[in-house]
């Protein structure tokens, strides 16, 4: 396998698209009625299945759009489409591509797959087209998860965030770290080759340095995960107190809409409720609980104990006081915690919290702003970084930042260059594989560029 240089994705040997050995093929439009619906096909019998389909030859498919009709395997029209052909490897996959445009609505475009399958292609697997994409070097990993992004998108910001990585924002950021830690990877492993040509002062100076800066830089992506998951999956925000307190006046409040039950009895609320809604970008959910008292009622205890696992896994949790029911303070909720003061219109003490009005709308806007600040969500000028959005990537650039951690430790404390040579090609190696892409033959390539011939 040879891997090409800079923030290109890997291509296969001999430069040949790597072509599945079988052909498969998916509905690509979403469920249900609409004017238009896809099947796409890939794989080398891709052409010549969609040709069999429309009773034409395989060399009369081309990137024109081509009117045509459709047929089942036993003869019959299926439905009039139009049809194109991209061949390998200049298509989405990489290998050829053909698809059928027919119309829309779930009987007719099932009509159409069989018409495909029936010749040969095989139903493909959840994500396979993008799959194939990645190993025939047309994305590379990131790039495949921001599609995914792209697509699942909740909100306005997350899906900016997901364009911005599709265009490789993301991929940008991790190849410059990968590639300053192969520079220095280089110059030590010429070091441990020709030993005899010591490092002058300078080149220990720069190699120290390098390593730090690389070091940082992953550290900085690592941090952008809480910011980075925030927005890509949105964030979870529940609202706790004491019975009676205005828990649920605050939700209806905060989406516009009366959503929960509100009444002047104590322990109204019942069982938790969810609302999504979005705040400044972000898909927000949140999340209304049985307020907190000593219940006698087994019902609402189990409605107290089913909300308080919903809280547990809550980004924040806005802590309710009206200022009768005795202090809660939220420790218990550690740094999720953000501590109001409700029905902020009858007056009264607010112990320096948040003070909310779910009768006057008083104090919401902060409401809004503060939590977003608690789930890490940085404000607009910041969202223009790169970010870290996945378990995986966030996986991937933590493994980077700890073995460059490890190799600053070995090198300020002169253990041998080999040493802290396999520190860096960890380091290294987590963030090629953060990229999809595999590290041996590039430390080779870099190593190489920087001897003279003969040395
Ligand atoms: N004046 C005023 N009254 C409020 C405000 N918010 C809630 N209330 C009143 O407080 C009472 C309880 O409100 P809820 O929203 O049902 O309180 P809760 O915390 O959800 O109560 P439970 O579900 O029983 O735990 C109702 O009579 C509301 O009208 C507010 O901002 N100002
Ligand atoms: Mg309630």
């Amino acid at each position: 396998m040879t891997i090409s240089a800079g923030d290109q994705p890997i291509r296969s040997a001999g430069d040949q698209p790597i072509q599945g050995d079988d052909t498969v093929a998916a509905i690509a439009t979403a469920a249900g009625p609409g004017g238009v619906g896809i099947v796409r096909v890939s794989g080398p019998r891709a052409i010549e299945i969609v040709a069999a389909v429309l009773h034409v030859e395989p060399p009369t498919l081309s990137r024109e759009l081509r009117l045509g009709w459709a047929h089942a395997a036993s003869g019959t029209r299926v439905d009039q489409v139009l049809a194109f052909a991209m061949r390998a490897p200049a298509s989405f996959t990489g290998e050829d591509v053909a698809e059928l445009q027919g119309h829309g609505g779930t009987q007719n475009l099932q009509a159409l797959l069989a018409a495909v399958i029936d010749r040969g292609a095989r139903i493909a697997e959840p994500g396979e087209f993008t799959r194939r994409a990645v190993a025939n070097g047309k994305l590379d990993l990131l790039r495949a998860e921001a599609l995914l992004s792209v697509i699942q998108a909740g909100s306005d910001r997350a899906w900016r965030q997901a364009q911005h990585d599709l265009e490789g924002r993301l991929g940008e950021a991790v190849a410059d770290v990968e590639a300053r830690a192969l520079k220095v990877l280089a110059e030590l492993e010429g070091w441990i080759d020709f030993p005899e040509s010591d490092l002058d002062a300078k080149s220990r100076e720069w190699i120290t340095a390098e390593i730090a800066a690389v070091c940082d830089r992953c550290g900085e992506l690592a941090g952008s995960f809480r910011h980075g998951r925030a927005m890509a999956s949105g964030i979870a925000v529940a609202l706790v107190g004491a019975v009676n307190v205005g828990k649920s006046s605050l939700l209806n409040a905060l989406v516009g809409v009366e959503r929960a039950l509100v009444a002047p009895s104590p322990g109204t609320t019942r069982d938790w409720l969810e609302v999504q809604t979005v705040w400044d970008g972000v898909a927000v959910t949140l999340i209304d609980t049985a307020g907190l008292r000593d219940a006698p009622d087994p019902v609402e205890r189990r409605g107290i104990e089913l909300g308080e696992t919903r809280v547990a896994a809550a980004d924040v949790v806005v802590v309710i006081n009206d200022g009768t029911s005795p202090w809660d303070d939220g420790a218990r909720f550690g740094e999720r915690a953000l501590i109001t003061r409700s029905k902020g219109d009858l007056g009264g003490d607010a112990r320096g919290a948040l003070v909310t009005s779910a009768k006057t709308g008083d104090g919401l806007p902060a409401l809004r702003q503060q939590t977003l600040a608690l789930a890490g969500i940085a404000d607009r000028e910041g969202s223009e970084a790169a970010f870290v959005t996945t378990a995986r990537q966030h996986g991937r650039i933590t493994a980077a930042r700890d073995a460059f951690a490890a190799a600053y430790e070995v090198w300020v404390t002169k253990r041998p260059p080999e040493v802290v040579a396999i520190e860096l090609r960890a380091g290294a190696h987590a963030l090629a594989e953060l990229r999809g892409v595999e590290v041996g033959e590039r430390v080779l390539d870099e190593v190489f560029a920087r001897f003279c011939i003969g040395k």
